[in-house]
């Protein structure tokens, strides 16, 4: 059976699902979440206090210096909160649930944004762990697992950044990571085919298990397996969100305005906003919910409960579990380690990358230089 047709079976009865954003300070999640559920549903950040926020040397805003003073006795408000809405996609119910995370990236304290977006996955896990093995159910038990994890990329137009790619790596065997470029605007489409084709050239590298809209070519049917490879394609998605409409030939369009045009949101050429969105709530809403609970949830099962068994003296181990469990320590302190050279090899070679681009500048500059003498020298001769 397709994936697609076990998705619209149960889709009738209202479906649902969960999202979490992910990304550095300011690459635009907040505005996508809006976007997406076409309504005002998450707060924007308190602003920059700079009457310019792109330019650090501006003056401050004085009246956002008096609106935050205003606000500064308040606590802090929890950093990882989920939101419900509720939304209808063609005909359907979807009971959304929008987990966004606080902005990282300033260096500072990205290990610890890390634990907590990670201990947040596995704290759903660990509740429905425990659910399951109550003799009696909680009839109001909710499951907040999270079925996709959207990681937005900074439009740099370079590569990915170590943290990008630790931060995937580190949490795609939990979640479903699909990665996305937010604010795609900010690069030329030249410069933007190329940015894609270098982020998954890294991907691949680094071996992170990004959901890559997986297909069967001997289970699937034809239509399942184009609309896949067509998304896979995509990938990382190019995202444009905006919370305004525009009019164009009458008709409201939402889209951000510029000097030169409008870039429409939902306008295929523009941005794969649209294809990320139906993707998301309509055709891949199931696969996504399966790939959660039949894999992520019961690899963390596995583990979970074979750490448990390791960890009690009392049990009685078989021999066998307990060979076992040292090669399995032992396969980890190698996974470890591994990590650990990936991430060295990494640093030099970007190292190696800088220095070539110094050498070159150099280069340059000394032709520069040996041109401009070339000249006097025919001038004086
Ligand atoms: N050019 C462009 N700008 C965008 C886009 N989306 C958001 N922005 C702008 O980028 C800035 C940050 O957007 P947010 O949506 O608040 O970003 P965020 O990731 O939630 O930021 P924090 O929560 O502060 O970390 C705002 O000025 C937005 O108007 C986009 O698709 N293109
Ligand atoms: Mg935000």
């Amino acid at each position: 059976m397709s994936r697609p047709s076990r998705g619209r079976k149960q889709a009738k009865k209202g479906v649902q699902l969960t999202i979490m954003v992910v990304g550095a300070s300011g690459t635009g999640r907040t505005t996508f979440v809006n976007t997406l559920v076409e309504q005002s549903l998450l707060p924007h950040r308190v602003q920059s206090l700079l009457v310019d926020p792109e330019d650090p040397h501006s003056a401050l805003d004085m009246s956002l210096v008096q609106e935050a003073a205003r606000h500064a006795h308040e606590e802090e408000p929890v950093r990882i909160k989920p939101v419900n809405v509720e939304l209808e996609e063609d005909g359907v119910r979807i009971a959304l649930t929008i987990v966004d995370t606080p902005g990282f990236g300033d260096g500072i304290d990205n290990e610890a944004s890390f634990q907590e977006i990670s201990s947040y996955l596995e704290r759903q896990y660990d509740d429905i762990l425990a659910e399951e093995s109550r003799i009696k159910r909680n009839p109001r038990f909710r499951d907040n697992r999270v079925h996709a994890l959207l990681y937005f990329i900074a439009p740099t137009g370079h590569a990915l950044r170590e943290l990008d790619i630790e931060l995937m790596r580190r949490l795609s065997p939990r979640v479903n990571v699909i990665p996305v470029i937010g604010k795609a605007d900010s690069l030329t489409p030249t410069e933007l085919r190329a940015f894609k084709r270098r982020i998954m050239e890294d991907i691949a590298y680094y071996g992170i298990p990004v959901y890559d809209f997986p297909y069967d070519v001997e289970e699937d049917d034809e239509e399942t397996i184009q609309d896949n490879s067509e998304l896979r394609a995509l990938l990382p998605f190019a995202i444009v969100g905006s919370e305004e409409e525009i009019m164009i030939n009458g008709q409201p369009v939402r889209g951000r305005r510029y000097p030169w045009g409008v870039v429409e949101v939902d306008n295929p050429q523009h941005s794969d906003f649209s294809r990320l969105r139906g993707a998301l709530l309509v055709t891949h809403l199931t696969d996504l919910k399966e790939i959660t609970h039949d894999f992520l949830y019961e690899n963390y099962r596995t583990e979970k409960l074979s750490r448990s068994v390791g960890g009690d003296p009392d049990s009685s181990i078989l021999p066998e579990d307990m060979a076992n469990q040292s090669v399995r320590l032992k396969e980890e302190q190698l996974r470890r380690e591994e990590e650990k050279l990936r991430e060295i090899e990494l640093k030099v070679q970007r190292e190696i990358q800088v220095k070539r681009q110094e050498l070159l500048a150099k280069e340059d500059s000394l032709k520069v230089l040996e041109a401009r003498l070339a000249q006097q020298n025919t001038g004086m001769a």
